[in-house]
């Protein structure tokens, strides 16, 4: 689809790697427009309402308590097919999984530390992006 909005967050540890701008970089040689951005310390509320759909997952509390443990950056990318074009620039969930040159084959230090979260559907991707940003807040 002409014109998807897909939703990207860089984890805790992205972060406290300062490697926002090798992401943002990777996004930009790949043409996806940053059409929202805004950095959030999310509550561990918010992170199990982010979340939900793991809440029966054994590492849920564990992934809650490292979102939550610092801001994150979130963005909302446009671009043709970005939900798509997304999920392969990040890489398989588990970094081990995940091909050579992807964000978390590159980065990523263990299966919950793995940089970057990226929607995995246009469902999903249009109920993450209003999770976080009202409609004036996409530019
Ligand atoms: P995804 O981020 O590739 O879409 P999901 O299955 O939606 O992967 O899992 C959400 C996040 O939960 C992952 O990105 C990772 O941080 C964490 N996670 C997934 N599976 C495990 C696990 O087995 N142990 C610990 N953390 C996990
Ligand atoms: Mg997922």
């Amino acid at each position: 689809m002409n014109n998807e909005r897909t939703l990207s967050i860089i984890k805790p540890d992205g972060i406290k790697k300062k490697i926002i701008g090798n992401i943002i970089s990777c996004f930009e040689i790949n043409n996806f427009s940053i059409v929202a951005a805004k950095m959030k310390h999310l509550s561990t509320s918010e992170a199990k309402l982010f979340y939900s759909m793991h809440k029966e997952k054994k590492f849920f509390l564990e992934l809650i308590n490292f979102i939550s443990s610092m801001p994150i950056l979130i963005l909302v990318l446009q671009s043709k097919n970005v939900i798509q074009k997304h999920r392969e620039l990040i890489g398989s969930t588990n970094y081990i999984d995940a091909s050579y040159g992807t964000i978390r084959r590159t980065y990523a230090s263990s299966l919950i530390k793995n940089i970057i979260h990226g929607s995995d559907s246009v469902h999903n991707a249009k109920k993450e992006i209003n999770f976080f940003f009202t409609d004036n807040e996409i530019f």
